[in-house]
């Protein structure tokens, strides 16, 4: 049998879509917090009041206008605020998974729940604690938590008043933060992940459309050397803290083919897999700037704020593990697009070979041994598949049962592909499915693109009870994990 004993059979959540309770106990907003719902093909909006005291949106990915302010508005709802309530609903929750088998659960730590504006010298003792009996809760039943400390939900106050990543004091603000993690959890959690799919800054430039000036490359660039920087900071302090911490990077892995065998395209993919993969796995991993960084900045005149300590840090602070999330492939081409997909976060031509979700991503479980199987021989560290799933619409049923057929084969072609990678060698230690409980979706904010095995009474209006069903892919995914990956 290809899985391992031991393997880290799991599911995964992050704080800003699980938990709300954005209010409570002492926490403070975070960008995630002025975020409204999109739909199926657009990306969520944030609200803002401008400087005449207009209330607006804009797109997530745009840049706040001069003069105006994130905000809270009554006319909007606001789908993180409550998120699926796992604040009030843990104990429920981590014991539905414990009925599944889950050996790991993959969750975050809100930073501004432990540090409201960021700035604070010392944590809010409230929610350090809440997240020690969320850890505890998991031991009760030997699940290990794998830990990511950022998930896109940086403290408002940092993003409004200090300029958030654009500022080489962020760093430091989250490596306290970090570093109250490590001390506060020494001994409950040993698997941490330092930043969520760190690459989609510069990676969702291209999912934005349209041309870029030089200074979005500028910030993006900028942006993810100060994190990286946070990061290698981040890792080396956890090892002095707990040398059997093990921290790994995570990467939105999206699978890159040529559209055709034009020499052309093969290159413009080779870069695409440079851009979008390879620049932040080289440096999490490898310690360096890949040689094609130079390429890369010159293309759009880029020139960065980089410190031969920052370098030394870089190389001193690598990972001990390649996490990525991995739900699909897309295609690159020199070419006109002649059948273009339409989908969020997914653009350019369709792949014939391919069916795609109601979201538009296409669904391709060789793309996840593809990638496994590429990563590997470039790192040769352990690796985990920390993200995958269908995110789908659901229906109830009268007697209450909801039928999921879709998402179990999703799955299993997934885990089939990922033995075959294990067979083939990679060194593949855990896998947990993303939004193993219904969460709102980061991309959209939608609650009706579901992607657990436990369904949450909630809809897209903010309207539901937050009761918790067993779908039919839950029964499954128990048999899954009995059998050690024997039984799919
Ligand atoms: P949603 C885009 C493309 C691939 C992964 O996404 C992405 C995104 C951002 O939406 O993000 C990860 O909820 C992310 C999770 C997220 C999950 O994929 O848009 O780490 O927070 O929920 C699925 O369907």
């Amino acid at each position: 049998m290809a899985f391992p004993n031991g393997f880290l059979w799991g599911g995964a959540v992050a704080a800003n879509q699980w938990e709300g309770g954005w209010n409570l106990g002492g926490r403070g907003p975070a960008m995630t917090d002025v975020t409204t719902g999109g739909t199926v093909t657009e990306h969520r909006k944030v609200t803002y009041i401008d400087k005449d005291g207009n209330h607006c949106t804009m797109l997530q990915h745009e840049k706040l206008p001069e003069g105006a302010h994130y905000a809270v508005l009554d006319e909007y709802h606001y789908p993180n605020h409550e998120a699926v309530d796992g604040y009030h609903h843990y104990k429920e929750d981590i014991a539905l998974f414990a009925e599944m088998g889950f050996k790991q659960f993959r969750m975050s730590i809100s930073w501004s729940r432990l540090y409201p504006t960021g700035l604070e010298k010392e944590p809010n003792r409230e929610g350090v604690e809440l997240y020690r009996s969320v850890f505890e809760e998991c031991r009760k039943y030997d699940i290990e938590p794998l830990v990511t400390i950022w998930h896109f939900d940086t403290p408002l106050y940092l993003e409004e008043h200090c300029g958030g990543w654009l500022n080489r004091e962020t760093i430091d603000l989250y490596v306290r933060f970090a570093t109250t993690c490590f001390t506060e959890y020494k001994g409950l959690v040993h698997h941490w992940l330092t930043f969520n799919e760190i690459n989609n800054t510069i990676m969702f430039l291209d999912f934005a459309g349209g041309e870029h000036a030089d200074q979005e490359y500028q910030d993006a660039y900028q942006h993810l050397h100060y994190q990286f920087v946070a990061s290698a900071k981040a890792v080396m302090i956890g090892h002095a803290i707990d040398p059997d911490n093990m921290i790994g990077c995570m990467i939105c892995g999206i699978t890159n083919y040529p559209a055709t065998c034009d020499p052309k395209d093969i290159l413009a993919c080779q870069h695409q897999w440079e851009k979008n993969i390879y620049y932040c796995g080289d440096v999490q991993v490898l310690g360096a700037y890949g040689s094609y960084a130079t390429r890369l900045w010159k293309e759009h005149n880029v020139s960065l704020d980089i410190t031969d300590e920052d370098l030394e840090l870089l190389s001193a602070g690598t990972v001990d593990m390649y996490t990525f999330s991995y739900y699909m492939s897309s295609l690159v081409t020199t070419h006109k697009v002649t059948d273009q997909v339409a989908g969020n976060f997914s653009k350019g031509q369709k792949n014939e070979y391919l069916e795609y979700s109601d979201w538009g991503w296409a669904v391709d479980p060789d793309g996840l041994q593809y990638y496994l199987e590429m990563m590997y021989q470039r790192y040769n560290v352990p690796m985990m598949v920390v993200e995958n799933g269908l995110g789908a619409y659901d229906k109830v049923e009268d007697d209450g049962s909801i039928h999921d057929p879709y998402r179990i084969d999703y799955f299993r072609k997934h885990i089939k592909a990922m033995e075959k990678a294990i067979e083939n060698g990679v060194d593949v230690i855990g896998y947990t499915t993303w939004g193993c409980i219904d969460v709102v979706s980061a991309g959209t904010g939608e609650m009706r693109k579901r992607y657990g095995f436990i369904y949450v009474d909630m809809d897209d209006e903010g309207k539901g009870t937050m009761k918790r069903s067993r779908k039919d892919s839950f029964y499954w995914y128990k048999k899954v994990i009995a059998s050690n990956g024997a039984d799919l």
